[in-house]
């Protein structure tokens, strides 16, 4: 039986500025979706990387005083080192300014000139560099400014290549309406579906007024509109980060991003892939904006949260975890540190990390620390760990993290239950209570065993960690592991310091 395939990405980030929460958002909820199919046994590649051309990229290296491309070395590096930081297993990070990409990128583009679906015309339109886009007059807001960032715009008039992407507009409904759920949540397919149904302009696909860009091939006078080149980084990747035959990834399964660029992807991506003759992507899934006092964070207005320091007090985990349940995935949500904190003590240290700690030190203590054998009385709690298991996959078939968090941590809670109903330091006092208690035993390590295979893709050091206090081997995380009690008893614990310690002071 081939083994099935998981292509995922986020968008390549802009190296015009550091990054911040909202970028380490996407990256770490791709890398929960990438791990989860890792454990379904899926052959999975993750994409992510950095968009480096265009003329947000140009001036923001002027106003460091250095070239583009020593900017752009530089800023690159660090959206690398967040991924380290974050745990982030993509399988490669793709740079815009790679000679590989910048190849494949004007070959696709010759095809599409040869092919006839661009031509040269003029254009005069409000153009939004911080968005890199043109805007009509009726979509800006008060005094010219740009819809997304609130900033002036400028005209800009020049003569350049033009996709026909108007040409595109019906195959693009037909797209929507045989795929309803190739963009999610649904307002989102139908935002999209509406730009398309409104009318789509073709589109200014060259630039000659920057030279920071990739050339047009039969035009090395004019560089490549950077969001055309942008969004091809998803194809080129698989040409030389993929090893032998990367194309076998081909389509994308599950691409993310915010809102903000979801036009980009919904409707100027699938007419690209059309023209080029390449299948489309499976699936959009279109997250929120992490806020912060009430707005999106972002570069251009300067309202950040910088991770590093969350990282640094309270261990990647706990920002994983944060981000993927108290943000629910497809909905805005707001980063503050007070919430970090409730839900860092409340939940990771109280009820994931005390649990570990009790059971591996009653196993300890009543049973030498051997996990004792299945009773076979705890049948409902077996049927509950196989009825979330099957939610969680459910979960994350319909893109939605954080329903796949918050059904592991309905475990969570059974299991602490488990132990105030059942009172295993009651029962050890009684000798005619020992099968009792070497059930509650056996079901608070199998249940811990499941959960956190459960939780691995979210919170991995901290499972991996747990699963070894438990005598399983934390490289075997894949979800057939997560059956109830696999392999458990008889097998020795040890403990180990508390899973999320507490933390003093807390960053601003
Ligand atoms: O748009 N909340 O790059 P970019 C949630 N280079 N996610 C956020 C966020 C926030 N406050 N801020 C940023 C670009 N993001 C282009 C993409 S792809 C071919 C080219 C995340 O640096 C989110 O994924 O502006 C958003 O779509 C992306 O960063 C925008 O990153």
């Amino acid at each position: 039986m081939s083994q099935s395939r998981f292509y995922i990405t986020t968008p390549i980030y802009y190296v015009n500025a550091d990054p911040h929460v909202g970028h380490a958002y996407t990256t770490i909820m791709a890398d929960i979706f990438a791990r989860h199919h890792r454990q379904r046994g899926e052959e999975v590649f993750f994409l992510t990387g950095t968009d480096e051309h265009g003329a947000k990229i140009a001036r923001a290296a002027e106003v460091a005083g250095r070239t583009p491309q020593a900017h752009a070395d530089e800023l690159s590096a660090k959206f690398r080192d967040l991924g380290r930081e974050l745990d982030a297993s993509n399988d490669f990070f793709i740079r815009t300014t790679d000679p590989e990409h910048v190849a494949e990128v004007q070959r696709l583009l010759a095809i599409l000139h040869a092919r006839g679906d661009i031509y040269k015309g003029s254009y005069g339109g409000w153009y939004c560099t911080p968005c890199e886009a043109f805007y009509v007059e009726s979509e800006l807001g008060e005094n010219r400014t740009c819809p997304i960032h609130g900033t002036p715009v400028e005209w800009l008039e020049e003569d350049n290549w033009f996709f026909r992407l108007s040409a595109y507009r019906d195959r693009l409904l037909a797209h929507f309406d045989a795929h309803p759920e190739w963009v999610v949540p649904t307002p989102r397919y139908n935002e999209a579906r509406r730009m398309i149904e409104q009318g789509v302009d073709d589109l200014s696909i060259s630039r000659s007024q920057i030279s920071w860009g990739v050339p047009v091939p039969w035009d090395p006078d004019q560089v490549i509109y950077v969001w055309v080149d942008a969004l091809f980084n998803y194809w080129t990747a698989l040409s030389y980060g993929a090893g032998d035959d990367g194309a076998r990834f081909w389509p994308p399964n599950l691409q993310l991003m915010a809102k903000d660029i979801l036009k980009f992807h919904a409707v100027i991506w699938p007419a690209l892939l059309m023209a080029a003759d390449l299948e489309l992507p499976e699936r959009l899934a279109i997250h929120g904006y992490v806020l912060k006092g009430g707005e999106k964070m972002s570069k251009t207005t300067g309202n950040l949260v910088d991770p590093f320091p969350f990282i640094a007090d309270y261990g990647i985990d706990a920002l994983r975890y944060y981000l993927s349940r108290e943000i629910r995935f497809g909905e805005d949500g707001t980063f503050s540190a007070e919430g970090f904190e409730a839900r860092y003590t409340g939940e990771l240290a109280n009820e994931l990390g005390n649990l570990l700690n009790r059971t591996v030190s009653m196993i300890d203590r009543y049973r030498d620390g051997v996990i004792p054998n299945d009773h076979g009385r705890d049948a409902d709690l077996a049927r509950e760990v196989a009825t979330r298991q099957s939610e969680i996959r459910a979960a994350f078939d319909n893109a939605d993290v954080t329903r796949a968090v918050e059904a592991a941590w309905v475990l969570v809670r059974a299991l602490n239950r488990l132990v105030e109903q059942r009172a295993p330091w009651v029962l050890a006092k009684d000798p005619d209570a020992a099968a009792d208690l070497d059930q509650v035993l056996f079901s608070l390590a199998a249940g811990l065993q499941s959960v956190l295979i459960m939780l691995w893709p979210i919170i991995p050091t901290s499972a991996e960690r747990a699963l070894a206090s438990l005598g399983h081997d934390p490289t075997q995380v894949g979800l057939t592991q997560a059956v109830w009690g696999a392999g458990i008893a008889g097998t020795s614990v040890t403990s180990v310091p508390p899973l999320f310690p507490r933390v003093e002071g807390r960053p601003e």
